[in-house]
């Protein structure tokens, strides 16, 4: 293949300039396989992005986008509809945690997070309790990009450059702690009173009549694979019910399976007020994300507004885009029939064992996992702080192996077709690349 040119496009949380020195361009994709430029294949180990949970390039997905791009392109979703966005939002309904009733769509987790941090503040106004206007993230949280998800999230990087955010948001505590943790066997046993502090700290300096919403990831992700501490999620839905504050489960990455559970909040038996998900709602093919609403919150809108008036003024051109319908059908469909959510929880005991058999490798200070996803982290390097980790990523790619890399944490998320061997294979070469790596 002929390379293309490469200084027009500006790439996105990518060391632009090494990259375009050594680019890693994939060019085909099919079941747990990419194949790069050279012609190589590699083993898929994050899932794309932590989003192609049915695995790459499946018939009924493609089908349904190729169908549905011959017939409508296109519809305006303001004040039109098409039938695949009620039927795509019934089905994910039907798949969601019992107890959210309602799925407003839109293009990506990003998207997703600052419609709930909307919703959740007109949500107040339009019950007549205008005053709750806070809105409470957590430390090491990702929540996307935007401005809203950059303001509640509590990812250092990524808030440096953007000092302007919203105002009015404070931040709990991140639970991640390695002295007490280190190399637990999904969820840690020791830090559920760090939620305590949403009452204890952020409550009391706050005033709660003041709150809108708590938003956090049930498990952070992008930060490094950090799992709530037994009954850390229980408490902070008791608080905020104590307190009438709206709980957001930022379920991008836990959704669909990840944790060995269709949701994470089944998994951790929370049921959140509103939960953000993407990513593997369409298996990655096409953009789309959605918010999940309990029924009271749908119902507050409407009853707030005369018939004729738009209820929640906020969507997106691309809303409930016809493609993104198709393929978040076809999706669910195959989830379904495939039953990958209990596959997931079969194969994770053998994963788990995969995972911590890195235990013992050069300077490996904590493995974390649950279901189909798994975090090595490594000591860093004195002064060069995620060097080791881009280092042992860049060796898993040499080796045909596709991980990610969050500073010196090496993420690991399969698609959850992924079989024993290719288990066995992923953390092989995982391991071998943290062996050659000083
Ligand atoms: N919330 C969560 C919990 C996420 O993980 C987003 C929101 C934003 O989604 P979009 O679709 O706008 O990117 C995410 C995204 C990584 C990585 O390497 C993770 C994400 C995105 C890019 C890289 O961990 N998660």
């Amino acid at each position: 293949m002929i390379e293309p040119k490469m200084d027009a496009y500006w790439m996105p949380f990518t060391a632009n300039r090494q990259f375009k020195r050594a680019p890693r361009l994939l060019v085909a994709a099919d079941g747990m396989y990419y194949t790069d430029a050279d012609g190589r294949r590699v083993l898929d180990g994050a899932a794309g992005l932590w989003c192609v949970n049915a695995g790459h390039n499946r018939k009924p997905i493609v089908e349904a986008i190729q169908r549905q791009a011959a017939s409508l392109d296109y519809a305006p979703p303001f004040q039109m509809g098409h039938p695949l966005a009620f039927e795509a939002a019934e089905q994910l309904v039907a798949m969601a945690p019992q107890g959210l009733t309602q799925a407003f769509f839109v293009n990506s987790g990003s998207e997703a997070v600052e419609t709930a941090l909307k919703m959740a503040l007109a949500y107040h106004r339009v019950r007549g309790d205008a005053g709750r206007v806070k809105l409470i993230g957590r430390e090491r949280g990702y929540h996307g990009v935007n401005f809203g998800g950059v303001a509640v999230g509590g990812m250092a990087g990524n808030r440096k450059h953007f000092p302007v955010t919203l105002p009015m948001v404070d931040h709990l505590r991140h639970p991640l702690d390695i002295g007490k943790n280190a190399f637990s066997h999904g969820e840690p046993a020791h830090g559920a009173e760090l939620a305590d502090e949403l009452e204890s700290r952020i409550l009391t300096l706050h005033d709660p009549s003041t709150v809108a919403a708590v938003i956090v990831e049930p498990m952070q992700g992008s930060t490094g694979v950090i799992l709530p501490p037994k009954g850390y999620l229980q408490r902070l839905r008791q608080i905020c019910d104590r307190h009438g504050i709206l709980l957001i489960f930022d379920e991008v990455i836990t959704g669909f399976g990840r944790l060995g559970a269709d949701w994470a909040s089944n998994k951790f038996g929370v049921l959140p007020d509103l939960l953000t998900c993407a990513k593997g709602l369409t298996n990655g093919a096409v953009p789309m994300g959605a918010v999940l609403s309990k029924p009271a919150i749908y119902q507050a809108f409407m009853d707030a507004a005369p018939e004729h008036a738009i209820e929640f003024p906020h969507g997106y051109t691309y809303s409930a885009h016809p493609l993104a319908c198709a393929a978040a059908i076809a999706t669910l469909g195959v989830y379904r029939d495939d039953g990958l959510f209990g596959r997931a929880a079969e194969m994770a005991p053998h994963f788990e064992a995969g995972a911590h058999s890195l235990r013992d490798k050069p300077n490996v200070k904590d493995i974390r996992n649950l279901g189909l996803v798994a975090g090595i982290e490594l000591a860093p390097r004195a002064g060069e702080p995620g060097k080791r980790g881009m280092e042992v990523f860049l060796k898993c790619w040499e080796m045909g192996v596709m991980v990610r890399v969050t500073g010196d944490t090496l993420a690991v998320s399969p698609p959850l077709i992924i079989e024993a061997e290719q288990i066995d294979r992923l953390f092989a070469v995982l391991g071998q690349a943290i062996e050659q790596t000083h």
